[in-house]
């Protein structure tokens, strides 16, 4: 029995590398079908990250790189249109198997259900694609085993704001210095710290340069028996030394109290 009182997941760039290979293709794609000359490279993505929410970033885009002001009152349908279009290229590159789980979140999340650990789930994003991940990766029985699964339809107010976590922890009535956060970005950090949360951050591509002074362990991922994990830093750190992946029992060492 473990005494962690739960794990809660981001999802984007957490669960799965989402954004370069998933959001951004899906995007890209759903401009041209709509006869836009729009493309977001790599770089420029990079940059519109910083934005959270997939229709937020595609308004500031328009204001800032095509109209150089407010976008004409027009521009909501678009975008909705946009958005709708994008979800379900993204949805379609997941059904193809083109996007899968980062290393050890499958095992972990097995690990956890099996001690009987509560999971949930707190992200910026869409329900649909949240779903779309889970029902492709983990079956579509995965959705079932998060509660609450917290995405932008339950909680608008996008990260940093840490107003998804404290939804979540609302939900769960634990101890938050109980729980731990895996996220992946800075903005994730500080949505979780500001609901007073401990947090494990896995880096990715594109955010392997934040700032994760306040988290408890940056890894660059959650590693497997056969493919350990790198310690990037965090004020943890010395609590993975001996370890090669990310277990219970080292996520209950990254508490409070332990
Ligand atoms: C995820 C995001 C989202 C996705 C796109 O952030 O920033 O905007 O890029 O999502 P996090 P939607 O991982 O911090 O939750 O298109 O569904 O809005
Ligand atoms: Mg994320």
């Amino acid at each position: 029995m473990s005494g962690l009182a739960a794990l809660i997941f981001d999802v984007d760039g957490t669960l799965a590398d989402t954004e370069r290979d998933g959001h951004r293709v899906a995007f890209n794609e759903a401009f041209a079908r709509k006869g836009l000359d729009w493309h977001w490279s790599e770089a420029l993505y990079g940059r519109l990250l910083e934005i959270p929410g997939g229709k937020e970033r595609m308004r500031h885009f328009m204001r800032h790189y095509v109209y150089g002001e407010e976008p004409p009152a027009d521009a909501a349908a678009l975008i909705t249109e946009l958005h709708a279009d994008k979800n379900r290229i993204y949805n379609q590159l997941f059904s193809e198997g083109r996007l899968g789980l980062r290393p050890g979140v499958d095992r972990l999340i097995r690990e956890a259900r099996a001690a009987g650990v509560p999971l949930a789930i707190a992200t910026t994003s869409a329900r649909e694609n949240v779903l779309a991940l889970l029902c492709h990766t983990l079956g579509t029985e995965a959705p079932g085993w998060f509660d609450p699964l917290a995405s932008a339809d339950e909680v608008p107010e996008k990260k940093p704001s840490p107003a998804v976590y404290e939804y979540v922890l609302a939900r769960l009535g634990v101890d938050p210095g109980r729980c731990l956060v895996l996220e992946d970005s800075e903005n994730g950090l500080r949505a979780a710290r500001g609901a007073g949360l401990r947090t494990l951050i896995t880096v990715n591509a594109y955010t392997r340069d934040g700032d994760y002074r306040d988290a408890e362990l940056v890894l660059d991922h959650l590693g497997e028996p056969d493919r350990p994990f790198t310690i990037l830093g965090g004020r943890s750190a010395g609590r993975a030394a001996d370890r090669r992946y990310v277990d219970l029992d080292l996520l209950e060492g990254l508490t409070v109290d332990n």
